[in-house]
């Protein structure tokens, strides 16, 4: 039996700069006394995090939730939205804040994704939008969805909290639909502590959404819409301008430890690892693989608990369903069985430790931990 891990090892681990230089940064922010209301930080990071996105307009908020809840609100869905249950609850859960239903529709087999194929038999007469996660960083059918929006005048909205870099043919992939949002939360490649943004194609949209992100307030005298607090802080900003420069490192660190997980996992019986196509730039942002049952002789519950045994903390990403939580459990659209392919995924995957400080040696372990579990 292959022998456990001294220390724990957890899904992943926020990258942190060199604590000297953030320091320095910090001296700026006592130095100014401007700690919040989009101050010099905030200007700095709002730039190069646009430039890093490759988007052309960029809004910062305190976490991606509230980026979200701003999304659905500016873009003033209403009614129903078509969404994915395999997903983290900020999705739905952005909608039914905003007094929207959440239409849950299946996900696609192989990239676990939204199912464009089943979209349009969801859509009635009080659809308003689409909301799709590129889950894992794998990018969505953007052309079939935006082809069904356009069709039905929907509006698309992307959760990006996972795709941080990730690119189709070198477009960023906040520049499809008409927001996404994108998650700087501590567990994601790239954090600022708690964090996260819109993108967006039309600079028309931006007064909007920044007059929501600060309360509707225009000027000291006039507040024309209400809105809530969702402005990044200036120490999350430091955070982010610093961690930027970190992140072509980690991407290198993180490609070579799914090289060699790939490496190890091949032609294992009954785990299966999705590969994105060549024309995607991977955000590397989780390492998932799926244990079929049959074939493996073990559940993923079994291999989730046996891995804690050897210190090893892997996550049961998204299980359970959104469609299942009592919140959503009731609806018609939350029916077992018109998610088949939700609750596979939702059974089956497992989230593998994956962050630039594991050695080559710490991942042939856990692939060997995890060989070590088939039946
Ligand atoms: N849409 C999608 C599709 C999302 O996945 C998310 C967030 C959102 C929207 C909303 O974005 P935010 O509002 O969060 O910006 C984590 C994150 O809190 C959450 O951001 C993320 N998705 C979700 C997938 O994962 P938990 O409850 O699993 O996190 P937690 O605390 O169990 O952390 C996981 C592991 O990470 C720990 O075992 C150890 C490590 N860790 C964690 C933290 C917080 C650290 O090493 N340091 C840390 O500071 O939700």
């Amino acid at each position: 039996m292959t022998g456990g891990f001294k220390e724990p090892v957890y899904v992943t681990r926020p990258l942190l700069p060199d604590l000297e230089k953030f320091k320095l940064r910090l001296n700026k922010i006592w130095e100014s006394k401007w700690l919040s209301n989009m101050g010099e930080q905030h200007r700095l990071f709002e730039e190069s995090a646009r430039k890093a996105l490759k988007a052309p307009y960029v809004s910062l908020f305190n976490n991606g939730t509230t980026a979200l809840m701003a999304a659905v609100r500016f873009l003033g869905l209403k009614g129903e939205v078509i969404t994915t249950p395999f997903t983290f609850p900020a999705t739905p859960h952005a909608l039914l804040l905003n007094g929207v239903h959440p239409v849950f529709c299946d996900i696609e087999n192989e990239t676990m994704n939204i199912d464009p194929d089943k979209i349009e038999a969801a859509i009635t007469s009080k659809t308003t939008g689409i909301l799709a996660v590129h889950i894992f960083g794998t990018p969505c059918d953007t052309v079939k969805i935006q082809k069904i929006a356009d069709k039905h005048g929907l509006k698309v909205i992307y959760d990006a909290a996972h795709a941080f870099n990730t690119e189709i043919d070198g477009v960023g992939i906040g520049n499809f639909g008409d927001i996404s949002m994108f998650s700087f939360h501590a567990t994601k490649l790239f954090n600022t502590g708690e964090g996260g943004c819109l993108t967006y194609k039309d600079g028309c949209f931006k007064p909007g959404i920044e007059l929501l992100r600060n309360m509707g307030i225009k000027n000291e005298e006039e507040v024309i819409t209400a809105g809530f607090n969702g402005k990044m802080t200036e120490i999350q900003a430091a955070l982010g301008m610093l961690n930027l420069e970190l992140i072509e490192e980690e991407r290198g660190k993180r490609s070579r430890l799914q090289e060699i997980y790939h490496r190890e996992l091949s032609g294992v019986e009954g785990v299966a690892c999705y590969k994105n196509p060549e024309n995607i730039k991977e955000s590397l942002q989780y390492f998932t693989v799926r244990i079929d049952e049959k074939q493996f002789g073990s559940s993923r519950d079994s291999v989730y608990e046996e891995f804690k045994k050897y210190n090893v903390f892997t996550r049961k990403y998204f299980y359970p369903l959104c469609s299942e939580y009592p919140c959503y459990k009731d609806y018609p659209s939350a029916e077992k069985e018109l998610l088949p392919s939700a609750h596979k995924a939702a059974d089956e995957v497992l989230c593998l430790p994956f962050y630039g400080e594991l050695t080559n040696e710490d991942v042939e372990k856990i692939c060997g931990i995890l060989k070590g579990l088939k039946k």
